[in-house]
């Protein structure tokens, strides 16, 4: 005491202990499933050279431009000192970066140069998956970029798009473009039907004149976008519903003025996570839009673009899984508490430990997603592949989606207070995870998509499911460590089978009422089976096998469950009415 009496001034005594900081490591080196995955489908040395060498970058280069994203949000300038209205959208360097980079890294080109043929698209999404997390979600705009190619590319590359096309697809950063989809208006973003009012007027040279209001346009920075509008005839006149709307290409671009051209930025949306990009509302008055899909093929003509779009949100979901868990496991090393550190607290571990099943389980179903996307677009998909694809597709993307949030929340309570605080930048992994079940399809809507496509697909797409499934416990057979795993995954399959046979004899509106839990079961079950399997390969570890017991553990049937409840019973829908409005 006496010692600081005697000193007037003083720096502020705050104890001489600092707790590590976690340390975010090359994610393709810490991810042990990643590799073994890899090694078993696509072990080519080029593509592992690569990825080892992306996954260095995006840990010491990219991690932080991504932060720099979070910290310098884009603004929206509407006039220039002149009071000319100009809607600029001004991003961070960091930003500018990233379009450089994906260019340069090929991450949307990987997709279309199939230079590993079918297994192009899984390596371009391991791609994507090391670097979703660091990216400053410059993810979406590349998944609305990947769309746009694959839709243009789909309904053929006519001379209009001939340019576009090869720009979205392009390794040159220089003339790299990125894509917006423009969707959803003010009276529906799931009901799209019936929500555009955008219309699109004929001009005399063949193109159209959009005119409308487009409620959320994310990375609105975009060079080009596909959005949908109704052709008006000669008295003016639109078709209501699905029917009538057609889908649109347009170029984003500015006068010699800087003034947009026929669009007009109303503002930027202020939201709880994805602040790193611009997403607005604009006024269509007037772009100039050249019609990619027949009119009223509008819908049918974008649903390429939702599959790919809907993928790159399973893998950004399974990606942001995988970061948490990697931050939290380095970080149970660093921290001591109750003497000594959190990884030598079991319970801590086993929380770690079942954060770890659901991350594998999502990586290894979006992966399988992105085989079968691989088989389609080189031209090896079987039937059964197709309908698979189509299946999973909603399915990946609505329970991954459900799962990031999940995880990531447990993940940052790893982190203690410490996870709560924005300047660690851990609370941006969970409010960017908060959109992942909206965008692209809410869980209902997705739920209800695959009640549809299985109704339109007089039930092919079931039975690719079911033979798939079946097909992929075989290599378990007379495996004992796994018995218990097989055993859930064979039941779920046949009592969901049972499942479906009794809803076809129900009333309308029983399926509706089963949809989300149905779509739970589907992707329980799957990835059960692709756990099991993977178990299996040769060069499985014994963590691979603990893994699939351990995801099996779980209720893999939950509509059956529920059914067994009574849960949708004609009843339900009015109890659950009266409950929600006591
Ligand atoms: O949110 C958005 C962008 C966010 C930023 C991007 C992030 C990407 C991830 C990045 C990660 C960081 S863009 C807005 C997204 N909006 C949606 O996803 C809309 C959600 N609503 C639906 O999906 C609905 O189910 C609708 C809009 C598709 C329903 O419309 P309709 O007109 O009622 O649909 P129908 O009648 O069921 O289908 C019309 C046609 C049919 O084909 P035809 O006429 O040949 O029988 C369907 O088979 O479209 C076909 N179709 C599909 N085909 C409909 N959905 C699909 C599908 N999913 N796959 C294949
Ligand atoms: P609604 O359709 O009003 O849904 C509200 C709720 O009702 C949801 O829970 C939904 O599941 C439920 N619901 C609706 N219909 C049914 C039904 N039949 N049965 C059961 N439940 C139902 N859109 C674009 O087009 N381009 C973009 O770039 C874009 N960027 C976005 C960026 C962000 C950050 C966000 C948050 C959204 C963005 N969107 C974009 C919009 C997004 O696609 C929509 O918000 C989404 O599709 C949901 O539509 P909605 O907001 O109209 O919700």
């Amino acid at each position: 005491w006496e010692a600081t009496a005697q000193v007037p001034f003083s720096g502020a005594r705050i104890g001489s202990f600092f707790q590590d900081r976690p340390v975010l490591k090359n994610p393709f080196l810490e991810d042990a499933l990643l590799r073994g995955y890899l090694s078993r489908h696509l072990p080519e040395r080029d593509a592992l050279s690569d990825l080892c060498k992306f996954g260095e970058r995006v840990a010491n280069e990219v991690d932080e431009w991504g932060r720099e994203c979070e910290l310098n949000p884009p603004r929206l300038v509407h006039f220039d000192s002149w009071g000319g209205r100009v809607d600029h959208i001004v991003t961070s360097p960091a930003w500018k970066r990233m379009k450089d980079l994906s260019a340069q890294e090929g991450l949307v080109a990987i997709g279309y140069e199939r230079s590993f043929g079918e297994w192009s698209r899984v390596y371009q999404m391991c791609k994507l998956f090391l670097f979703s997390p660091s990216s400053g979600l410059y993810t979406c705009p590349l998944a609305m970029t990947d769309g746009a190619a694959k839709v243009i590319q789909s309904i053929g590359i006519s001379s209009a798009v001939e340019e576009a096309y090869s720009r979205l697809t392009t390794r040159q950063p220089e003339s790299f473009w990125t894509s917006g989809q423009w969707m959803t208006e003010r009276r529906g973003g799931s009901d799209v039907a019936s929500g555009t009012e955008t219309v699109a007027v004929p001009q005399t040279d063949g193109s159209y004149k959009l005119h409308g209001f487009k409620w959320f346009t994310s990375a609105t920075d975009a060079d080009v976008t596909l959005t949908l509008a109704r052709v008006q005839d000669r008295r003016g006149a639109t078709t209501p519903g699905s029917k009538g709307l057609t889908l649109f290409y347009a170029e984003v671009s500015r006068d010699e003025d800087g003034r947009l051209k026929g669009i007009e930025v109303q503002r930027l949306k202020d939201k709880l996570g994805t602040r790193q990009m611009p997403t607005a509302e604009l006024l269509l008055d007037g772009l100039q839009a050249h019609r990619l899909s027949e009119e009223g093929r509008g819908v049918a003509s974008i649903a390429n673009m939702l599959t790919i779009t809907r993928i790159h949100n399973s893998i950004s979901a399974a990606a942001a899984m995988r970061r948490v868990v990697q931050l939290a496991r380095d970080y149970a090393t660093r921290r001591t508490a109750f003497g000594k550190r959190l990884k030598d607290h079991t319970l801590h571990t086993q929380t770690l430990a079942r954060m770890e099943v659901e991350t594998r389980g999502a990586f290894l179903m979006v992966m399988d997603v992105c085989r079968l996307l691989g088989r389609e677009e080189s031209g090896v998909a079987s039937q059964l592949d197709t309908n698979l694809l189509r299946l999973l597709t909603p399915v990946v993307k609505l329970y991954t989606g459900k799962q990031a949030v999940a995880v990531v929340s447990e993940g940052l309570e790893c982190f203690g207070g410490q996870g709560y605080m924005e300047d660690t930048g851990l609370p941006g992994l969970l409010r960017d995870a908060q959109v992942l079940s909206i965008w692209e399809g809410t869980t209902n809507i997705l739920s209800l998509d695959v009640l549809r496509c299985v109704a339109r697909s007089s039930g092919m797409v079931l039975h690719a499911y079911f033979t798939h499934t079946k097909s992929l416990l075989a290599s378990a057979s007379g495996v004992s460590s796994l018995a218990p795993a097989v055993n859930s995954v064979d039941r779920a399959l046949s009592e969901l089978k049972d499942f479906i046979q009794g809803a076809a004899t129900k009333a309308p509106g029983y399926l509706e009422l089963a949809a989300r839990d149905l779509a739970y079961s589907l992707a329980r079950t799957y990835t059960g089976a692709l756990l099991i399997d993977h178990a299996c390969w040769k060069g499985a570890s014994a963590s691979d096998t603990y893994t699939a017991l351990r995801w099996c553990e779980q209720d893999l049937c939950p509509v059956v469950t529920r059914q067994a409840r009574g849960c949708y019973d004609p009843s339900t829908p009015a109890l659950d009415a009266a409950l929600v409005y006591d």
